[in-house]
């Protein structure tokens, strides 16, 4: 018979877990943000979060205008359209809307406020290196992991001339076209020196090894990444099912990297959205845990796009050790999905995971990001120790700490081994 826990001692636990979750420094490990280094590619401020495309996808709901129309315009002039549309026209309600609301609230502003120019006046006024390093602090984020690509021509030549690491960030090998438009890449790698063919014949697959070796030693890499669509399948006759066995997984098992798989990811569902237009699809995972098994001394990271794949993703953990679960991806980045996906890999894997990561594409939304899922993972982990207590297990406040620690990104940091 489970014990009846005294109102004192369920508050104290709430308590106890609330403030660890709530002061514990993250390690953010899936975002879009960049190094100061790279000047304007480290989006901030008012115009950019509204510009977001998570909010530019609900805005589209309400305009008229057609979307050729809305991307000829100014970056200011579609934010005005946007904050008119969803924060003054209609009530802010959406996570992405509130979340905007949080940041301002959180930097001191007055989230009340319905004129934009008020609020454009103040981030004008902030010194970009102290605003990084406020946000950081406001949302408890210690280190920042950025997606970097070496087919991104805005930022390889940053890479090329090489610049003073900031210790904040660090970096993930992102490598989507070399997976998934292999036809287009090839000439790419061969203009860069590399010797492939695109049948996969001769040198190629070495090559692609050398080409790994490379941007991952220029980045410093802590892995290799890719958001896969909800097709994908291994093994399977596909380019992308070859190169991941020619050239991915080996080079991950030499240099001691993981491969992260996000999956589920329809690109341009609705083109004509740009990034806003990307949508979702129910994968078969069974590509993943063909991969896991099959790979033992490989290490894979993985995401799933589908409320649905959750459970699927969690099992699939139990069976591979070779695999670590994170975040709370994109259109499951919602306070009731997170809730359920926190309880559920809780309930079937326990402390081996990573809770969340933001996904932040402008660096004002770590705050929101980071705030918004703390409060729901404080709830459910009250919850989860308060069974304990239940049992008569009681958990010390250092045991708690310990814990968080692991969701926040211990737990990853011991997987990767770093
Ligand atoms: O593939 C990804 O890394 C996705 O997170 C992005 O493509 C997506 O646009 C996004 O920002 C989701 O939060
Ligand atoms: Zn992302």
């Amino acid at each position: 018979m489970s014990l009846t826990i005294p109102e004192a001692k369920r508050e104290a636990i709430t308590a106890a877990v609330g403030r660890s979750v709530r002061e514990t420094g993250v390690y953010d490990i899936h975002t879009h943000l960049y190094d100061p280094a790279f000047g304007e590619l480290l989006l901030w401020g008012i115009d950019d979060q509204l510009v977001y495309h998570y909010l530019v996808a609900e805005a589209f709901r309400h305009f008229d205008i057609g979307y050729v129309d809305f991307w000829r315009l100014a970056k200011e002039d579609q934010a005005q359209m946007i904050w008119d549309a969803l924060f003054v026209e209609n009530s802010p309600l959406s996570e992405a809307c509130r979340g905007v609301l949080t940041a301002l609230n959180r930097l001191g502003l007055d989230a009340n406020q319905r004129a934009l120019p008020s609020i454009r006046k103040w981030f004008s006024e902030q010194d970009p290196d102290e605003y990084i390093t406020r946000c950081m602090e406001l949302a408890k984020v210690n280190t920042i992991c950025m997606t970097n690509s070496p087919f991104d021509e805005l930022e390889t030549p940053k890479w090329d001339a090489g610049f003073e690491r900031d210790r904040r960030f660090t970096s993930a090998l992102r490598i989507d076209p070399l997976l998934l438009e292999w036809d287009s890449v090839v000439s790419q790698l061969c203009d860069a020196g590399y010797e492939v063919q695109p049948d996969f014949s001769g040198k190629t697959m070495d090559e692609v090894q050398r080409f790994l070796r490379d941007w991952a030693k220029r980045m410093d890499a802590l892995y290799v990444m890719v958001s896969l669509p909800p097709t994908f399948e291994y093994p399977a006759d596909t380019e992308c099912s070859r190169l991941i066995d020619g050239a991915i997984l080996p080079f991950c098992r030499e240099s001691g990297l993981a491969f992260a798989l996000m999956i589920g990811v329809k690109r341009g569902v609705n083109a004509a959205m740009q990034l806003a237009g990307d949508g979702i699809g129910k994968p078969s995972l069974v590509g993943l845990e063909n991969l896991c098994s099959g790979h033992p001394d490989n290490k894979f990271l993985c995401t799933v796009l589908s409320r649905e794949s959750q459970h699927e993703l969690c099992v699939i953990a139990r069976k591979f050790r070779n695999l670590h679960v994170f975040g709370c991806w994109w259109f499951t980045n919602i306070p009731n999905v997170i809730e359920e996906m926190t309880r559920m890999r809780l309930d079937l894997i326990g402390m081996s995971f990573t809770a969340q990561h933001s996904d932040a594409r402008v660096l004002d939304q770590i705050i929101y990001k980071w705030d918004h899922s703390r409060e729901i993972i404080a709830g459910v982990l009250s919850e989860k120790y308060l069974n304990l207590a239940a049992t008569g297990r009681e958990s010390s406040e250092a045991e708690i700490q310990r814990d968080v620690e692991g969701l926040f990104g211990g737990s990853f940091s011991r997987f990767l081994g770093r």
